[in-house]
């Protein structure tokens, strides 16, 4: 590997404009410390928006301000006011943020600021074009930047591209609310892998890539034909070591040193020590649920009217995106909220909400975390929340009470915390009342369990463990890579084929010689299909057999008058030279009066699904139904069905799309094998897309070329892509044998063929 490359929206720096010099000073920010041990070194380079607009940057400090971030490892992409406009305050925060975390009403849908987003997205992936090689690693950051991933793969097609979306992947009938919701799905795919902060995120993800784009995904991972992606989730940690540290380091600090703010907060603790602190810190967001909060303390003061005086409510509001409207309104709402409240309950000695509305340096935020009895986070939604973890972090004597709201990322792994509902008032007031009276003890037991798996969870081993299944993604996908039917591998197995004497072909049909159609029926062969077969079959020595769980009746109408050999039902029937089917096993079929009832009632309670009935088999087709949906009722079906036939021969076989029920001893592993038997062939070749040909690719010799149409996991030697490439495949073998083609040449013909517009099988016959 290369180097590292992160891009994310900003800058891990800060650029400073004084005395007409520039500085670059790092940001403390969560990503920045955690990207430490990956951004290091003269190995790595951050590249992102430097905060500062083309028209605020002076020209005469343009190459200053460059050689500034370079110290820092890091590269600015240049922006206009109008594209951060566009891009940052439109469609970044005007309709994903409020979209993504689940705010419709808010979400905005402008065609413009849709084309400003897409043109940003572009100069980041034009700037990691310009500045990276094959062999780099990439690390695209949130949601801002959502098409690079496709951007950059276009242009780099094997460079390894990890994405990490900081925030909720919505459902997807809200994610499918947008627009453009096809092209970020579509842009996101360009990464290797797809990391979120917890594992709803990812199938909310995964819901939507099926949905939306009908790709296949098989647990976690999404197939293209050329790329397996995986999607996984990393929750954020913290730096659990510096808060802690700061922490203590602040318990040990001369009191002449405290801050201002620490020695206003020790005289009204030492005025009444029995009083207890609330805290919150976010930034004024909408999705931080700060004005449900405002009015669930209220409600807490009236419920429990004890605490009138006893309690203080510390709120820290940082300033946020005050372009946007919605911010601004928000701003408002708290600001009045806050007024009247403290105006309701305030008496001479006591102020129940200290509300502060900016940003702290470190050290105050340190001073507020380890002075307050209870932190207090009620996000309406939240892809992590780092401010809970970082209190936990610096509860050196493991007191202190997290109340979280189940809504927030980090509330997976924080269950000894008090969980709250952010709407729940009633449950709010209660778990308040809890956490003021929780003993001592049963405090430092929960807390202590929490801060284990935050210092052993931190922020460097979620970027190491991020970095590594990227890695591993990579490999994984390059040791399959090996098993692409490449130009080198096909000549070696034309040469085979060449040399042979008598060979044996088994062609799987659906998925293979023809793509799949919602209707089975109507996926019948074309014109080009049985000319490619008919060339094939003439050639001498060549045993052809189409081989496929299809009924015979279907087969007798599409390939009976063309004579090919046919084994049909996965090997129940056979067909050879054009002669009517035969039995080639004895099976039975009177199991099949119980089993389609219970077919019939998934189909009921299926919509668009059907059931394909052969002469000794039953299948249950699903392609035509909601994914989820469907695969959710396979499941379902095969756990009844197992469970119905027991010991009795009969077996469930899941293909694609389908699951059928058929007697056990029959699959066209057994067929082919029966078939090799009966002449001393010296080339087999097996191909199929499903599970089903996997009995082929298991059961047939060592030497057998088998492939497999398709990306998912298999035990043929070698795979391609699509229905395309094994049309390709069979041309090339053909021209080869019949016409005497070298591969160079056929793959020039098949070009010219392809561009033709697929009108004739033998275009260099004319
Ligand atoms: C997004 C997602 C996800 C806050 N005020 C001050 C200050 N902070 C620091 C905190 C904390 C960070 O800012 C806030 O992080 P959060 O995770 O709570 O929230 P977002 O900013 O919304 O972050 C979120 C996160 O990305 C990471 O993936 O967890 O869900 O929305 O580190 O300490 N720091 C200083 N002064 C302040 O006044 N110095």
């Amino acid at each position: 590997m290369g180097k590292t490359i992160i891009i994310s929206n900003r800058l891990p720096v800060q650029l400073q404009i004084s005395n007409g010099g520039i500085t670059a000073v790092p940001s403390v920010g969560g990503l920045a410390t955690g990207m430490k041990s990956v951004h290091s070194g003269g190995d790595s380079l951050w590249i992102g928006w430097s905060g500062l607009t083309d028209e605020e940057i002076p020209e005469e400090l343009a190459d200053d301000i460059d050689s500034a971030l370079a110290e820092h490892g890091s590269s600015k992409v240049k922006l206009t006011a109008d594209e951060v406009d566009g891009f940052y305050y439109g469609f970044s925060n005007r309709t994903i943020w409020p979209l993504f975390h689940y705010f419709l009403e808010y979400s905005e849908f402008e065609l413009a600021s849709w084309e400003t987003y897409k043109k940003v997205n572009q100069k980041f992936a034009d700037a990691i074009l310009q500045k990276s090689e094959d062999d780099d690693i990439i690390w695209v950051h949130d949601y801002q930047l959502m098409l690079v991933p496709q951007m950059v793969r276009e242009k780099r097609p094997n460079i390894a591209i990890g994405f990490f979306l900081h925030i909720p992947f919505p459902s997807y009938e809200i994610f499918r609310t947008m627009p453009w919701r096809e092209e970020v799905l579509q842009g996101l795919l360009g990464a290797d892998l797809i990391g979120f902060h917890t594992y709803d995120y990812e199938r909310h993800f995964l819901s939507s890539v099926r949905r939306l784009l009908g790709l296949e995904v098989s647990f976690n991972e999404i197939y293209l034909e050329n790329r397996v992606i995986k999607a996984d989730s990393f929750p954020m940690g913290i730096d659990y070591k510096k808060f802690r540290d700061a922490a203590l380091e602040h318990k040990k600090r001369d009191p002449e040193k405290l801050s201002e703010l620490q020695k206003r907060l020790n005289k009204h603790k030492a005025a009444d020590p029995e009083a207890k602190f609330f805290l919150s810190i976010d930034r004024l967001d909408y999705s931080k649920g700060i004005a449900k909060r405002l009015n669930a303390f209220e409600y807490f003061l009236n419920k429990y009217p004890q605490y009138k005086e006893k309690v203080r409510l510390i709120i820290l509001a940082v300033p946020s995106r005050s372009n946007v409207p919605q911010y601004q309104l928000l701003k408002r709402e708290i600001d009045e909220l806050v007024g009247r409240i403290n105006g309701e309950f305030s008496t001479v000695s006591w102020t129940p909400i200290w509300y502060f509305y900016r940003s702290m340096p470190f050290e105050n935020l340190i001073d507020l975390y380890t002075s307050s009895d209870i932190a207090w986070l009620t996000p309406l939604r939240d892809g992590m929340n780092l401010v809970a973890k970082e209190y936990i972090a610096t509860r050196t004597d493991q007191t202190g009470v997290l109340i979280l709201s189940e809504m927030a990322g980090s509330a997976n792994e924080m269950n000894e915390s008090l969980l709250i509902n952010p709407n729940n008032f009633e449950q709010i007031a209660d778990a308040l009342f809890e956490a003021i009276n929780m003993p001592k003890e049963e405090q430092q037991a929960r807390n202590e369990l929490l801060q284990k798996r935050l210092e052993r969870y931190d922020v460097e081993r979620w970027a190491n463990d991020f970095m590594n299944s990227l890695r591993g993604q990579k490999d994984r996908d390059a040791a399959n890579v090996s098993k692409r039917m490449t130009d080198s591998r096909l000549s070696t197995v034309l040469e085979e084929y060449r040399k042979a004497k008598k060979r044996l072909l088994f062609l799987d049909y659906d998925g293979t010689l023809a793509g799949f159609h919602n209707d089975p029926q109507k996926a019948g062969p074309d014109e080009e299909l049985y000319k490619l077969l008919d060339a094939l079959k003439e050639q001498p020595g060549t045993v052809l057999f189409i081989i496929s769980g299809r009924d015979k009746d279907t087969f007798t109408r599409w390939f009976l008058p063309k004579k090919y050999n046919m084994i049909v039902e996965h090997g129940v029937w056979i067909s050879r030279d054009g002669e009517d089917f035969k039995l080639l096993e004895n099976v039975k079929n009177d199991w099949m009066d119980k089993i389609r009832p219970v077919l019939e009632s998934f189909v009921d309670r299926t919509p668009g699904s059907f059931i394909e009935e052969k002469n000794y088999s039953l299948a249950w087709h699903y392609r035509k139904t909601d994914p989820d949906f469907g695969n959710l009722r396979a499941t379902e079906l095969s756990t009844v069905l197992t469970s119905l036939i027991g010991t009795d021969d009969l077996s469930v076989l899941n293909g694609n799309k389908v699951m059928e029920v058929k007697s056990s001893n029959v699959n066209k592993g057994r067929a082919s094998m029966r078939m090799l038997g009966e002449n001393d062939y010296d080339f087999v070749f097996a191909i199929g897309d499903d599970w089903t040909d996997e009995f082929m690719f298991q059961e047939l010799p060592e030497s057998t070329v088998t492939v497999k149409v398709g990306r998912q996991k298999t035990s043929a030697k070698y795979f391609v892509e699509n229905t395309m490439k094994v049309r390709e495949l069979f041309e090339i073998v053909y021209k080869s044998i019949n016409l005497g083609q070298t591969l160079n040449d056929e793959k020039i013909a098949l070009r010219k063929y392809l561009l033709s517009g697929h009108n004739d099988v033998c275009p260099t016959e004319h």
